[in-house]
């Protein structure tokens, strides 16, 4: 697989750091939303829409594309804002998020945006949804990929392991669940709510293939998305490691900021903090 060079890492980097200040200007202007999910994986979906995707933000509905499922819908403001930055729709729209008639829903909707595959926020749906789009991709013959970015708190949901289970018979090779393990969710760990390890061996066990990933780096994203396509006979879950909240330093690694909006004054510190990192990045190298 060809290097990818650090020029191209770096330019990467600084638009997830262009994302992460959307995520926040957006919730602090809603006053409503979920910015430590939304925050721990700008880097997955900014590798997602500026490197992996095979996608075309002037044709959304491409029938060649790459399907992105997003299942963990409350994280929905990352993925708008890298939408909106991949040229989906106009940057200024974002400032609309949660509000009444606005194409972007507190929790997305297919209908209203061009370029969702799936309305979604009832959780432990996307990897089904995923499922049956990988299959009716084989029957057709088409060669599309599925990517389902689904949550480490989903897993509480029966009809996840139903859709594993589904995936693992039917080695659908070219699905690949991306799993945003950030060990929180709503009202605590996800150890303490509900343990989910040891889940790579869980996912093996039904005949996936597995890959712990560091999902705040976007190298290792990339490459993980990489491997996953050289597998031929089984599906392939990246557990993306991450921290919620990342880059703002009072919102790392606290399920508290699960679903609160930044008041204006955390909002303007958090902003930043986002600015200094991106003067880092700028000056590395
Ligand atoms: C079927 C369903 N049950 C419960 C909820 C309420 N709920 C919303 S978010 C959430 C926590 C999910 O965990 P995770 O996605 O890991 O949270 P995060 O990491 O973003 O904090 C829950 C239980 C829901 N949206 N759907
Ligand atoms: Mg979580």
């Amino acid at each position: 697989m060809a290097h990818i060079h650090d020029d191209k890492i770096k330019g990467l980097e600084l638009i997830a750091t262009d994302i992460r200040q959307d995520v926040i200007r957006m919730i602090s202007e809603a006053g409503s939303g979920h910015p430590a999910g939304s925050l721990g994986m700008a880097d997955v979906f900014t590798a997602l829409y500026f490197h992996v995707l095979h996608h075309d933000p002037k044709q959304p509905d491409w029938e060649d594309r790459d399907r992105l499922i997003l299942s963990n819908g409350h994280i929905c403001p990352v993925r708008y804002a890298a939408m909106a930055h991949a040229g989906y729709f106009p940057k200024d729209e974002l400032m609309t998020l949660r509000k009444f008639g606005s194409r972007l829903q507190g929790h997305p909707e297919r209908l209203r945006m061009p370029g969702l595959e799936s309305t979604s926020g009832p959780l432990g749906a996307g990897l089904a949804q995923g499922c049956g789009l990988t299959y009716a991709a084989r029957m057709d013959g088409k060669k599309w990929r599925t990517y389902v970015v689904a949550s480490d708190g989903e897993h509480g949901a029966g009809l996840h392991w139903e859709a594993v289970m589904f995936a693992g018979k039917y080695g659908l090779a070219n699905l690949t669940c991306i799993i945003d393990r950030n060990n929180i969710q709503i009202d605590g760990t996800t150890e303490e709510v509900m343990p989910l390890e040891p889940l790579k061996e869980k996912y093996e066990a039904f005949n996936w293939h597995v890959i712990d990933a560091d999902g705040n780096d976007i190298r290792v994203i990339i490459e993980a998305v990489n491997a996953a396509k050289t597998v031929s006979d089984r599906p392939t879950a990246i557990i993306a490691h991450n921290i919620p909240g990342r880059g703002v330093s009072f919102m790392e690694g606290k399920y508290e900021w699960h679903g609160k909006a930044p008041n204006a004054e955390e909002a303007a510190r958090a902003l930043d903090e986002l600015r200094e990192i991106k003067t880092r990045i700028e000056s590395e190298h």
